[in-house]
């Protein structure tokens, strides 16, 4: 294939990735922390929580890189009665569902998972505001095994119950191991690049992620060599570095927000981050690469973007900027999640 007809697939490609979304929808009794959930996921408060009789009153669509999330409002209301669920939402189109419960597993939540059960869809239990479990004379793990007893007796099967709380993030990395088991290897990628990482793992899995689509973008950018790099003799298309530098600071959560509020010692690779954000701060990587000859490690990637792409003028550049910037990146979350871990730093 020439070079023009590998970027136009390459493009194609791209687009095609970027439609196809992660659809995860979240169901079960009014309070019982399907809207703290999703904000766990996401990583930011993207919707509103509250200990008031139906916070959500209709289903909210919450997009997010390439998750889409759906946040239905808790059933048996008078807002939402759980007949009429199944006509509003079609199960079939959602890749995953959490049937998230806090306080007793009630028949409705075992009504609505045998139903999706019946359609063929995948449902984790999750058992939310596990920091609120208490019983006296009894352990943790006692109570645990009595609800998962409980879900396993109403819904006539040893569905898995996942423990979590949104207050202490505690059983968080679990759950996400759990969704990641049950989604097929392009889904799991979606929700390793989108969602937050609650451990090193995730993390690892968003940089492997994030990676293929560096190779992609930086591919695409060079073959489509529009703005000519100072003191370099070759083009390159800034805005669609521009793009993948906004979704790889995007996958890592890097908001300017986050950033501005780092601890001092973390504050110079921060700035860095914000500073080769910008179409000026890309041009400036490049001419730094430029300036050091950056020469091309494509090996297994080759099938992504295509031998004509990869011998493209300015791929070296544009590889090695994107693999740069994902770098800092990845070294900023990592130390960031360190501190929400409570991991000690090495001196
Ligand atoms: N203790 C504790 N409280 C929590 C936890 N998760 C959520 N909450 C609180 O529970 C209340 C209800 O949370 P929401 O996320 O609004 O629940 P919801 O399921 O979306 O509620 P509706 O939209 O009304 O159906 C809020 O006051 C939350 O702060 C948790 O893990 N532990
Ligand atoms: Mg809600």
């Amino acid at each position: 294939m020439s070079l023009r007809e590998e970027a136009a697939q390459l493009r194609q490609d791209i687009e095609n990735e970027q439609r196809d979304k992660l659809k995860i929808a979240l169901f079960g009794q009014p309070g019982a922390g399907k809207s703290s959930l999703i904000n766990q996921i996401v990583g930011q408060p993207v919707v509103k929580t509250g200990a008031s009789t139906d916070m959500t009153t209709e289903a909210q669509v919450i997009a997010h890189d390439e998750l889409l999330l759906v946040d239905l409002p808790g059933y048996g209301t008078t807002r939402f009665p759980p007949n009429q669920w199944m006509e509003q939402f079609k199960p079939e189109e959602l890749d995953l569902f959490l049937c998230v419960f806090s306080g007793k597993f009630h028949e409705a939540d075992s009504k609505f998972f045998k139903e999706l059960r019946e359609k063929g869809r995948i449902c984790l239990f999750v058992r939310n505001k596990r920091d609120d479990l208490w019983e006296d004379g009894k352990t943790q793990e006692e109570l645990e095994a009595e609800i998962a007893a409980d879900v396993h007796r109403q819904v006539g099967s040893e569905e898995p119950v996942h423990f979590v709380s949104c207050r202490t993030r505690g059983g968080l990395a679990e759950l996400v191991d759990a969704i990641y088991a049950a989604l097929d290897p392009a889904k799991r990628e979606k929700y390793a690049r989108s969602a937050k990482a609650f451990s090193m793992a995730h993390l690892e899995a968003k940089r492997a992620a994030c990676e293929k689509a560096v190779y992609k973008y930086a591919g695409l950018a060079a073959a489509n060599g529009l703005n000519p790099i100072p003191g370099v003799n070759v083009g390159v298309d800034i805005s669609i570095m521009f793009k993948l530098f906004a979704d790889v600071r995007s996958a890592y959560g890097l908001t300017d927000e986050k950033v501005n509020k780092l601890i001092p010692s973390l504050l110079p690779l921060g700035k860095r981050v914000l500073d080769y954000s910008t179409k000026e701060g890309i041009a400036l990587l490049l001419k730094r690469f430029a300036g050091k000859g950056a020469s091309v490690q494509i090996g297994r990637f080759v099938p992504f973007i295509g031998q004509a792409v990869a011998a493209a003028a300015g791929f070296g550049l544009t590889l090695a900027a994107g693999k740069s910037y994902l770098n800092d990146c990845h070294e900023l979350a990592e130390r960031i999640l360190a501190a929400e871990l409570g991991i000690a730093e090495q001196p």
